[in-house]
């Protein structure tokens, strides 16, 4: 592979792979808004740290879930970016056409708020993706991983917080979501009609749902109360960026 293409390391799925995991969604979306050509390289859970040592620096301790992580990307020239919101920057900053703002009041909200949408979502994704949607070759790692930072099994965490106490304890933030995304009428992103990276930040966890399963999309926007709509439109305007996951 000539060295100034650009790659795109993701985490591959059963049968044809496919991006399914929320934070190289995040990427994918932007490079693909960018029309930035890449290739994805698909890594099982094990093979992400032997494959990115000696590219990139790993992750100071005790910021990050894993020394090594996905997204990363390389860059021409061999310079590897790893983590969503670093690639953001870089990758905004070389392509700068289309433009795109990074920042906003609502990305910061979702900073901020990420523990309340993700740690009533884990009783959903942590029993379900293993099963529905992991390669063979990162099933041993998940539920060991994520038993050991959860400090309890998964089939505990699926029979305590799963299902509808899951849905019901996201209910609140997701409600405050639909608030945020309807506020600007005049189109579907956050912005209204103008696209910008809190669009993919947010598309990409619906997308991560909806990958999961039509049934969790499903449950989901249920509980974002009656302009639920409001986030299915955002996915339907995302489209032309959400369609490339494959390759
Ligand atoms: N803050 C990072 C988080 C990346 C992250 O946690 N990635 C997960 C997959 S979504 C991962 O690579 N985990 C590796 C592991 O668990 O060993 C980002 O936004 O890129």
């Amino acid at each position: 592979m000539a060295s100034d293409e650009i790659i795109l390391f993701d985490l591959t799925s059963k049968d044809t792979p496919e991006c399914w995991s929320l934070n190289p969604w995040k990427t994918r979306l932007l490079l693909n808004y960018k029309g930035v050509p890449y290739k994805t390289e698909w890594l099982n859970y094990p093979e992400v740290g032997p494959r990115l040592a000696g590219h990139v620096k790993p992750h100071e301790m005790g910021t990050a879930i894993a020394d090594y992580t996905i997204p990363t990307v390389r860059l021409p020239g061999d310079e590897y970016v790893m983590d969503s919101r670093r690639i953001a920057d870089v990758i905004n900053q070389r392509y700068s056409s289309p433009p795109l703002t990074i920042d906003s009041p609502q990305l910061s909200w979702f900073v901020e708020n990420y523990g309340r949408l993700m740690t009533p979502f884990r009783g959903v994704y942590l029993p379900l993706v293993p099963r529905r949607l992991l390669a063979e070759g990162s099933i041993a790692y998940w539920y060991e991983s994520k038993e050991r930072l959860n400090g309890k099994s998964l089939d505990a965490i699926e029979k305590e917080e799963g299902g509808d106490v899951a849905y019901e304890r996201l209910e609140p933030v997701l409600k405050e979501i639909t608030a945020m995304l309807k506020e600007n009428s005049s189109g579907p992103f956050f912005n209204g009609a103008e696209v910008s990276y809190v669009d993919f930040f947010w598309a990409a966890w619906l997308l991560f749902a909806k990958r999961i399963g039509e049934d969790v999309l499903d449950a989901v926007i249920e509980r974002c109360g009656v302009d639920g709509h409001v986030h299915r439109d955002l996915l339907d305007a995302v489209k032309p960026w959400s369609e490339r996951s494959t390759y």
